[in-house]
């Protein structure tokens, strides 16, 4: 059932740090863009379809599905964005200012710059928001669902990951979330995740910002989540996107490729830096996997870093072999490229990720019966 690609594409992968062409071409998680549209008027919407023609063309070319991607995404994830964009005609008003960054606790270990975690972090810290998939309904804590239509994602009441929230709290429920594919779904793209990619409180429906704006320039965050592949769905060696931290909707910067994802591909777990692996380990099908990304967030390679803790053998920690990455430093946002009455940054400023999280696959997948990601005991958590 699976899909087609071959294997090179995987070591390419993997490999892709060389070449970022290559990745391209690869990994197919995104489109290219144009999401842009959504913002804008009338005249900028006329444009920003034909960005997304061409970009569909460019797509097909490369044989991936493409998320025309709003700007650019890449795993496309934003391309749902666009579905809703459209209909706005208002020009946006100037972007409120961000929110300011609340105080730190020093007492809280991300305070301090290379300190270490763990499966769950001391009460000094902030667990900024949670979701055990208590309530049936995402839509509170993610914002939207980009699925073919609602009942594409389900809570299920039994069978939920059973690791300790980020407090060290047990959740208090075997809740979780499924998200689901079938063969035709086309959401930019076979998709179904959980997510606003919209940042701006005009332009699109929903109204942003999307609640899973987590993500600024110069903050250290740790994302605790916990994923499973069910026995259900085949595992696969083409790419298949399982959550992403993604430049958020409306900007101009043309890169297409997700600042941050992770992929699940051929029994490993992939997490991907614009194109780039910057970690991988084995994968196992029907069991929960609990991560911590504990990331730092900025456009300068100097500050922008990633770790990835991945409790692999499910015994509740991430201190066994393989379970913590290197921390590679490199950019974690991107950076605006030029001026719109859509984009409310300026040229040089930090695009805010999103969190989103599901499924987005290569269609090449078989999945008459449904294709599924499970989700649960999400957390971000700040100094
Ligand atoms: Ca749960
Ligand atoms: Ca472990
Ligand atoms: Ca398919």
């Amino acid at each position: 059932m699976t899909g087609t690609s071959p294997k090179p594409r995987l070591l390419a992968l993997l490999g892709l740090a060389v070449c970022g062409c290559l990745a391209w071409g690869i990994l197919s998680t995104g489109d290219a863009g144009a999401q842009i549209a959504g913002a804008a008027g009338k005249s900028t919407c006329t444009k920003a379809k034909a960005k997304k023609k061409k970009s569909k063309r460019r797509a097909a070319r490369k044989s991936r599905i493409g998320c025309p991607g709003s700007g650019g995404t890449g795993s496309g994830s934003t391309g749902s964005d666009d579905t809703t964009t459209t209909t706005t005609t208002t020009t946006p008003p100037p972007p409120p200012p961000p929110p300011p960054d609340p105080p730190v606790n020093p007492d809280c270990p991300l305070a301090q710059p290379g300190s270490t975690i763990g499966m769950s972090v001391p009460s000094s810290c902030t667990v900024v928001a949670s979701d055990t998939a208590s309530n049936p309904d995402p839509v509170p804590f993610w914002g939207k669902i980009d699925c073919q239509n609602s009942t594409r994602q389900a809570q299920q009441t039994a069978g939920g990951d059973s690791h300790v929230t980020a407090t060290g709290a047990t959740q208090g429920n075997a809740a979780f979330r499924r998200a689901t594919v079938f063969d035709g779904d086309n959401v930019w793209g076979e998709r179904c995740e959980l997510g606003n990619n919209w940042s701006q409180p005009t332009g699109a429906t929903p109204a942003g910002p999307g609640p899973t704006m987590f993500y600024q320039e110069g903050q250290r965050r740790v994302t605790y989540a916990s994923l499973r592949l069910p026995s259900s769905t085949p595992m696969g060696n083409s790419w298949r996107t399982v959550l992403q931290m993604k430049q958020m909707q409306p900007y101009n910067n043309p890169t297409p490729s997700p600042v941050l994802e992770l992929q699940l591909v051929n029994n490993r777990w992939i997490f991907v830096n614009s194109w780039h692996s910057v970690w991988t380990a084995p994968a196992q099908q029907n069991a929960w996997t609990r991560f911590a990304f504990d990331i730092t967030y900025s456009q300068n390679p100097a500050l922008g870093s990633i770790k990835i803790h991945a409790d692999l053998n499910g015994d509740g920690d991430f201190d066994d072999a393989n379970e913590q990455s290197s921390v590679t430093h490199t950019p974690t946002l991107r950076a605006e490229t030029a001026t719109s009455s859509y984009s409310p940054y300026s040229v040089g400023q930090s695009i805010p990720d999103h969190l989103r999280a599901g499924i987005y696959q290569d269609p090449n997948y078989s999945c008459p019966t449904g294709c599924s990601m499970d989700l649960d005991n999400v957390q971000v958590v700040r100094p």
